[in-house]
């Protein structure tokens, strides 16, 4: 937690200047009822027409001095905390985008982007207020009691014995509140939970009649964060009033004692009206400290919930031995003795699997929901570590490149087609950084979504709508295709990618896909698709269930035969069988 607060730091002159300027409001504040005091004593109990003069523009000067000095706080404060929400922003969404996926399972999208928000704001607030007031408090607090002492330490006396007091009090309303607000910016990760994917579920929400159901669950989020933040805000709220009463006791008691002092003439009727005026200064300054204190604890659990992402420990890292010269050249993947369960559970969802793709060829990946085919994905690019056995790329480790290069080098297309707020040229252009508008086109053409995009309003520059609404399923899935052709990878890593086209485009893809010289990964329903491809592998449940060409798995594999008669009928499937074993001899 403090190490968010640490980042103020590069701030410090800034700081500097306005709790520089702070302490010249509060030195103003200090010295104005001891000026009255004398006025009152020397200029008006005395008559005293020149005193009351003099005095009166020495305060008058005082006063434009604070303004001033306000002012120019004012805009020092809005710098060092605008600047400072920004770095903290900035430090949050790098740190997320080093992620891990495990370290992405330990924080809800919602939550990390509330983190990122509302926490860095109550940061914001708070370094804002502080700068404005909070050092002020507790200085007009320690200043309005050592003047008191000055001006007169017996009636003093009350405001030294109260004070530790309340001070107590609001020691053990900081420390309260400050759990509580955490479980207040808990709920708002709730209720922006059920906002998230109602928003992103609108259509099956209106598809399913849901939304009776899904507005219960909003009102439901929405109160619990409701009723956190008024039990919260009513601890504080109840502080402010039993302060008041403490300090009017307190200024009453002063009055009393102060009047009798006065007829025995030991005091002075200014020095009980200057006492009296520091006393309710210092209700004001408990006041303003009980908000402080709201603000105060809001900002630990914002800092701490920040602190939460900022130290966690990515535990996907370059690895010792790292070459740094490695670079992807041809493409060859070999997965030797592989098994890989995900780190969150002890389930494997790879056994075992060894295979080996030659540059340019194209290996098609079948097999049942869930065997693993996307998870075999997500070692090459080292989304996922795996847990035994060795991914080799061009005859090295992954584990060997720098993650950059070996990323550089591999186009994914994932099996949800995710696309950019943005036009077209940028979403596919987003691939690779440099892309010029002719290699933007060609990937477009290959990916067989050009002639689309000509048809549309804007061509290259229509936007594409939030999160692709107004694509179709198989225009988000090109689009996605092209943008990873752009890349021009050394391996392609097609999820799926091709399930939303039909035969005649998804043959005219793969047909463009040859031209590129890149060994290509495909995984895939259907088995015209995968008899294009230079080896299957049939996934069983995370194991190597068969392992060949068409024909050899035609002859050798029951279970691939039994889906590519499920695919075609009894009367297609020898024809495929036929055409295939014709057409290869
Ligand atoms: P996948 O590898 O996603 O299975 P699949 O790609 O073959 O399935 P589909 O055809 O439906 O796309 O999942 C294999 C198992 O791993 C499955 O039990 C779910 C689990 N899994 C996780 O636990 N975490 C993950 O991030 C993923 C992708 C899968
Ligand atoms: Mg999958």
């Amino acid at each position: 937690m403090w190490k968010v607060f640490s980042y103020l730091k590069a701030y410090r002159v800034a700081i500097g200047v306005a709790l520089f300027l702070t302490l010249t409001e509060l030195g103003v504040e200090l010295l104005q009822p001891l000026i009255m005091a004398k006025i009152i004593d020397d200029g008006i109990l005395k008559s005293d027409l020149s005193v009351i003069k003099y005095w009166g523009a020495v305060m008058f000067g005082l006063a434009l001095v604070a303004f001033a000095a306000g002012i120019a706080n004012s805009f020092f404060s809005a710098h060092v905390s605008q600047n400072y929400g920004f770095d903290i922003r900035r430090r949050v969404f790098e740190k997320v985008q080093s992620f891990s996926f495990v370290n992405f399972n330990k924080f809800p999208a919602s939550s990390l982007i509330t983190r990122m928000t509302n926490d860095v704001t109550q940061l914001q607030n708070t370094v804002f207020m502080s700068l404005r007031i909070m050092l002020r408090a507790p200085l007009l607090l320690a200043g309005g009691v050592t003047m008191s002492l000055i001006v007169n330490w017996k009636l003093a006396l009350v405001l030294v014995v109260l004070l530790p007091i309340l001070l107590f009090f609001l020691k053990w309303v900081l420390q309260t509140a400050g759990s509580m607000f955490r479980d207040v910016q808990d709920r708002l990760d709730g209720v922006n939970r059920v906002m998230r994917e109602n928003l992103m579920g609108m259509r099956l929400i209106k598809a399913f009649l849901r939304r009776d159901f899904e507005k219960n669950r909003f009102e439901q989020a929405s109160s619990e964060l409701k009723e956190k933040t008024v039990s919260s805000l009513r601890l504080i709220e109840v502080s402010i009033p039993v302060l008041l009463f403490v300090m009017n006791i307190g200024i009453l008691f002063i009055l009393w004692f102060g009047s009798r002092q006065v007829s025995m003439g030991s005091v002075e009727v200014g020095e009980v009206v200057a006492i009296v005026n520091y006393s309710f200064r210092i209700s004001s300054v408990l006041t303003i400290i009980s908000f402080i204190i709201m603000a105060f604890s809001r900002a630990k659990a914002s800092a701490q919930r920040i602190g939460e992402v900022l130290d966690t420990e990515i535990d996907l890292v370059e690895s010792p031995d790292t070459d740094s010269s490695l670079t992807i050249n041809k493409g060859a993947v070999e997965f030797k003795n592989v098994s890989f369960h995900y780190p969150e559970s002890d389930v494997p969802v790879l056994r075992n699997l060894s295979f080996s793709v030659k540059p340019g060829e194209t290996l098609a990946i079948l097999g049942s929901t869930g065997s693993g085919k996307t998870s075999l994905f997500q070692l090459v690019p080292r989304l996922y570590d795996v847990t035994e056995g060795e991914v080799l790329v061009d005859g090295k480790n992954v584990m060997n490149y720098p993650i950059e290069k070996l990323r550089k080098g591999i186009g994914v297309v994932p099996q949800e087609a995710v696309l950019f707020t943005g036009s077209i040229t940028e979403n596919i252009g987003w691939g690779k950084e440099d892309a010029t508008s002719d290699e933007i086109i060609s990937a477009a053409v290959d990916a067989q979504i050009h002639e689309t995009v000509e048809k549309l309003p804007n061509q290259y520059d229509t936007r594409v709508g939030q999160r692709g609404v107004n694509l179709s399923g198989g225009q988000k899935q090109r689009l996605s295709i092209a943008r990873a052709l752009v890349r021009k990878p050394k391996i392609l890593m097609l999820d799926d990618s091709t399930s939303a086209l039909d035969l005649k485009t998804e043959g005219k893809l793969l047909k463009a896909l040859r031209t590129y010289s890149c060994t290509t990964f495909i995984i895939t329903q259907k088995i015209s698709t995968a008899m294009e491809a230079d080896h299957i592998l049939l996934l069983d449940d995370g194991a190597v269930e068969a392992w060949g060409t068409h024909e050899e798995l035609l002859n050798t594999s029951p279970l691939y035969v039994k889906i590519v008669q499920s695919q075609f009928g009894e009367e297609d499937f020898q024809h495929v069988k036929g055409f295939k074993q014709t057409s290869s001899t």
